[in-house]
């Protein structure tokens, strides 16, 4: 398949605007305001299909619909750009090597929806990329792509990088949003969503930075013609960071809807050392995982939430035959239970529950019982007040449903069977 999103990335001095220009670069930022009114631009968007690549999927043009439609201003356009999710690693690589993308899509959201200043949220440990997006964004003042007045247009923005201080609740939207301005970053309740009432309680648009990074191939190309690309419900192209035991983990741009199982043995060459493979965790670190046979299924929004997981980021982390799955799932739970923001009892309580019965499972000294607390206590986390806690559970939950067996040899043994000794 062509490259398309990481079109740009293995070129010479990728992030400076000189090579951005070079291949095209902002041209569909002056079709978008030369030739098509904001409406035009939205109705593109709707009939490319594109879906949020944060973890979601929400329709892109219907939440710029939604937020053209409001008209209290000043208008606010935000990136996501805190990517804190263990093993994923897909943001990075635009905001490093292609930081222009990312601004020219920011560029066209705002002048779609009418939002007036932008904020790049950007992770807290990406220190390199502050310093390219800040020089990027610089670059586009100097050539008249930022600022008053954009292309001798009406259209005018202002856009800034915005550093967290490494909480990865800050990549849950409102809690982003809180802590923008100024905040502890803690969610808060939806509805009223952001792009109704966000950052100052005015019309925000929240994106992802690869959602963004798809925007200028739509309007130069067409929706029409991105909507081909993948899966019907759920087009376009997709980057999938692959982690674990892999001969050659990496970012993958692939269609949306390729198979799990050509990822993993095709693209990214199969298992170390020519291992068995044992389980994958397809969607991020907070997806539930699949067992080997269970590979055949096609990475996109709906066919994995058919497969009973998700796709989230589309962060994909392989496991082999020699890998513990119950000290796997126990690192994935002790990560959210650092980062759980203790607003709401499930998930602050759920996540240390969980992590201290893993690992006494892991320790040696579990019962059998200890199974079916966990999954009671998964069930309660259902009920959290956001996504971080809903979805917390489902790496170990998933574990226990489908490795019982690696689970109860962990009590019968009196220790971890993957541990010599
Ligand atoms: C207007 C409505 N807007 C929904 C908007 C909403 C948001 C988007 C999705 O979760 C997932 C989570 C993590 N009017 C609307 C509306 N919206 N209804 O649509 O909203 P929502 O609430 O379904 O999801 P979310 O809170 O954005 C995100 C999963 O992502 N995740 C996290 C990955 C982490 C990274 C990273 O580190 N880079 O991506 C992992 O899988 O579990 O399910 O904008 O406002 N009626
Ligand atoms: Fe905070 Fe977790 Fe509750 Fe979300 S689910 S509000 S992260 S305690």
């Amino acid at each position: 398949m062509e490259k398309l999103l990481l079109r740009n990335v293995d070129k010479e001095n990728s992030h400076t605007i000189e090579v951005y220009l070079k291949g095209g670069g902002y041209s569909a930022l002056r079709k978008a305001l030369k030739e098509m009114s904001p409406d035009d631009v939205v109705e593109e968007v709707k009939l490319s299909g594109l879906r949020g690549r944060g973890g979601a999927g929400f329709p892109t043009g219907m939440k710029w619909e939604f937020a053209a439609a409001d008209l209290k201003e000043p208008k606010f356009f935000v990136c996501n750009a805190d990517e804190g999710e263990p093993c994923t690693f897909k943001d990075r690589v635009i905001i490093e090597k292609d930081p222009h993308a990312l601004i020219e899509g920011m560029l066209i959201g705002a002048y779609a929806t009418g939002c007036r200043y932008g904020y790049i949220y950007l992770r807290g440990e990406y220190p390199i990329g502050k310093k390219i997006l800040e020089r990027a964004i610089a670059e586009a003042y100097e050539k008249g792509f930022l600022g008053e007045n954009i292309l001798g247009t009406d259209f005018s923005f202002d856009l800034y990088v915005h550093s967290g201080a490494g909480a990865y609740i800050c990549g849950e939207e409102t809690a982003l949003i809180e802590s923008l301005e100024g905040k502890r970053g803690e969610p808060r309740i939806k509805p009223p969503f952001p792009v109704n009432a966000g950052y100052l309680w005015k019309p925000t648009v929240v994106n992802n930075v690869e959602t963004l990074a798809n925007v200028p191939l739509i309007i130069e190309r067409g929706g029409k013609w991105y909507s081909q690309i993948g899966s019907p419900d759920c087009p376009g192209p997709k980057l999938f960071p692959v982690s674990g035991k892999v001969k050659r983990p990496g970012v993958y741009e692939l269609p949306m809807g390729t198979p799990l199982r050509e990822i993993i043995f095709e693209h990214a060459g199969g298992i170390v050392k020519d291992r068995k493979l044992k389980a994958v965790f397809p969607g991020g670190a907070s997806s539930s995982l699949l067992t080997a046979d269970e590979i055949d299924v096609p990475m996109d929004f709906p066919s994995l939430a058919k497969a009973g997981t998700m796709l989230g980021s589309g962060a994909i982390m392989v496991l082999d035959e020699t890998d513990c799955v119950v000290k796997a799932a126990l690192r994935l739970i002790e990560f959210f239970r650092h980062e759980s923001c203790g607003k709401c009892t499930p998930c602050r309580e759920g996540t240390d529950w969980l992590v201290r019965i893993m690992r006494r499972i892991e320790e040696g000294l579990g019962t059998e019982e200890d199974l079916d607390t966990i999954l009671s206590v998964s069930e309660t986390m259902e009920n959290s007040f956001c996504g971080l806690g809903m979805a917390a559970h489902n790496p170990v939950a998933s574990s226990v449903r489908k490795f019982r067996d690696e689970f109860l040899e962990h009590i019968k043994l009196g220790r971890c069977p993957f541990r010599s000794g």
